[in-house]
């Protein structure tokens, strides 16, 4: 008797480990091991929507034949990010160079079906000119950014790495 308790005992606890699929909470490594909404978050997959991300411009390249400022020479870019339209914040201005670096951004929500756009431009005195744009659209977009953790962006004129940080 005492033995037929313990088998069954041990072999739902079975069932449970080898589960798979995701599942809010559940242990990962890796992304692919979690729902279809949700990323691997320090070992555990987590619900992308409602969750707020630290998305930073960390760095970016300029072709050195473009034609930036008049009399030519180096852009000087910065970088805006739009949440659902609205201005969520913009790096300082890196002046005179092809290789600005900031790492500067700010703290976004991921909401369902939500739209992130990035914008990379050369100021200018009259009117800045735009060296990259991105917008990632809905949740399919917003859970491939916060699975990655950090992307780069690229027009034939700039690139552009931004990181996309979970914060609590
Ligand atoms: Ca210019
Ligand atoms: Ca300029």
């Amino acid at each position: 008797m005492f033995r037929a308790l313990f088998s069954i005992t041990v072999a739902l606890a079975g069932v449970g480990c080898g589960a798979n699929g995701g599942g809010q909470g559940h242990g990962c490594s890796d992304s692919f091991e979690c729902g279809d909404l949700e990323f691997c978050n320090a070992g555990s997959c987590d619900e992308v929507a409602g969750r707020s991300f630290f998305v930073a411009a960390e760095r970016g390249t300029a072709v050195s034949n473009g034609d930036w400022d008049a009399g030519g020479g180096a852009p000087d870019p910065f970088v805006s990010i739009f949440l659902n339209g609205d201005l969520q914040c913009y790096t300082d201005t890196e002046d005179d160079t092809f290789q600005p670096s900031w790492g500067e951004g700010c703290e976004v929500v991921f909401e369902s079906g939500g739209e992130l756009e990035i914008d990379m431009y050369d100021e200018d005195v009259s009117d800045n000119d735009i060296m990259l744009y991105y917008v990632a659209s809905g949740t399919d977009d917003l859970v491939s950014l916060a699975r990655d953790g950090s992307v780069t962006l690229s027009t034939d004129y700039a690139t552009l790495d931004i990181s996309i940080t979970p914060e609590f």
